[in-house]
């Protein structure tokens, strides 16, 4: 142990002074075990130290160190101690396979958490909090150096036992006697850590909400005020369908042709009218006929994004007049509040609905964090015209997801990717089971199909047994 302090001492891993901590406080002492990946036999050593640390009884399956500084320690006790190992991803990946936690597992099996260093335990609970929530067992933690700090106790509330190698204290006090601290701060640590001896824990996070065990769509088409809203959940159940098709073609008639021959598979029908090069006043009581005749809603994706007086005239004047035909249409929130009401004023009185965009499917979107969240409120406030969102992950959201809200989510095809513009795609099964929405919105996975009809009914139930499987 002297030996292992006096060498992090050496490479300059432990320095005194004045510094300030990731809590805020400023400190006579900073620790910097990063800089132990230079040195290999260092790192050896202090994996060996490690597992010397751990008593006899701790029990583990898997290790998991702390990103980053404890990853190289954690890699180097899986390989020396034969224990697989874990990863924790910092920040999950808003596509793609969507882990918090990377590698092979089992539910129940115990991990055991590497820290290098503990203060008041956050670090150590930010990583314990996916792992639980990835269905691993979290019951001790294993950390090098523990700054006596509130850390123990913090991590004890939450069910996690501490093992250290080293008290700050007792690692002060052994360089002391080795004559590589001076009295003066060996008094200043001591003294700091007498009156920092309890930082709070941040609250732990609760484990982001399954979108599993969901609440059927004929149970919440009861929840929703909206009647398009309802209509749209009734249609879902009664059709067993989830998909929405995006007809993103440049004529009528391809339109036409596509509402008709995917019309069997869809709950509804997605338009951009003003791609359509030869629209005509009759082309919205012609796609009409389609829809009813398949039992379909008309969602015209308008993506409005003006004041509220402006949008009132978009949304029924102007040559396309979507207010006659439209069940649904969409706005973005970028304006305020206002873009709703004056949606509202008009497409309420007709009965139509409002999907707004909380987020978007495409790479660098802005919508996310607090402008979901605000979406999200609009629509509270709004729930007799605001029927849902257009959105990529609402499993993630905090505070969970309002079963009377429908989640549409478009960037689906077969396989994850994108396209060169930015656009990303998802699995129908990851978009409905693990990402928590209501109706994936799939364009040119079906539409530049060979074989449209036939794509539309592979999607269809694809979406529709992930959706079967997360009401479970
Ligand atoms: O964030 C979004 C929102 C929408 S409505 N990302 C999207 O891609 N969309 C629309 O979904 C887009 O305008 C297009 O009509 C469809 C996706 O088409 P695909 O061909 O990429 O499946």
């Amino acid at each position: 142990m002297e030996s292992l302090i006096l060498q992090l001492h050496d490479i300059a891993a432990v320095k005194f002074g004045n510094f300030k901590l990731k809590s805020g406080i400023s400190s006579p002492m900073y620790i910097d075990l990063r800089l132990a990946v230079s040195y290999p036999s260092l790192l050896r050593q202090i994996s060996h130290a490690i597992v010397a640390t751990l008593p006899p009884s701790a029990r583990y399956d898997v290790v998991c160190g702390v990103p980053y500084t404890a990853l190289p320690i954690a890699t180097c006790f899986s390989v020396s101690s034969g224990t697989p190992m874990v990863m924790r991803r910092k920040e999950v990946k808003d596509y793609g396979t969507l882990k918090a936690i990377e590698g092979a597992f089992e539910r129940n099996q115990i991990c055991l958490i590497i820290e290098d260093l503990v203060t008041s335990g956050a670090s150590v609970l930010e990583t314990a909090a996916p792992l639980r929530a990835a269905g691993l067992e979290v019951t001790d933690a294993v950390v090098m150096i523990d700054r006596e700090q509130g850390g123990r106790e913090n991590l004890a509330e939450n069910g996690i036992k501490l093992h250290s190698m080293v008290k700050l204290s007792e690692m002060v006090s052994i360089l002391k006697k080795k004559g590589k601290v001076s009295t003066e701060s060996e008094k200043m640590v001591t003294k700091f850590l007498e009156e920092n001896q309890k930082i709070p824990a941040p609250v732990m996070r609760a484990p982001p909400k399954k979108a599993r065990f969901r609440l059927p769509y004929e149970e919440r088409a009861n929840m929703v005020k909206n009647p398009t809203g309802k209509k749209l959940f009734e249609i879902m159940a009664q059709k067993q369908t989830n998909l929405c098709v995006a007809a993103d073609v440049a004529t009528v008639a391809e339109l036409l042709d596509i509402a008709d021959k995917v019309g069997p598979e869809i709950c509804m029908l997605k338009t951009h009218v003003d791609i359509l090069t030869d629209f005509a006043p009759d082309f919205g009581s012609k796609l009409r006929s389609i829809a009813e005749k398949h039992n379909f809603l008309i969602f015209e994706d308008r993506k409005f994004a003006d004041i509220g007086n402006t949008v009132t005239m978009q949304y029924e004047g102007g040559i396309y007049h979507i207010l006659e035909w439209a069940d649904i249409t969409n706005a973005h929130i970028i304006s305020g509040p206002g873009i709703v009401d004056g949606l509202k004023l008009k497409g309420l009185p007709q009965g139509r609905g409002l999907f707004l965009l909380a987020e978007m499917s495409s790479s660098g979107s802005f919508a996310k964090g607090d402008y979901t969240a605000a979406a999200v409120k609009i629509a509270e406030e709004n729930s007799d015209f605001v029927i849902g969102f257009i959105s990529v992950n609402p499993a993630s959201w905090h505070g969970g997801v309002n079963p009377s809200f429908i989640h549409a989510t478009p960037g689906v095809q077969m396989v994850i990717g994108g396209d060169a513009l930015g656009q990303q795609y998802n699995t129908p099964n990851s978009v409905i089971s693990d990402r928590g929405s209501d109706i994936i919105i799939v364009g040119r996975g079906i539409i530049k199909a060979a074989n449209p009809a036939e794509a539309a009914r592979h999607y269809r139930l694809q979406g529709w047994d992930a959706y079967l499987d997360s009401c479970k």
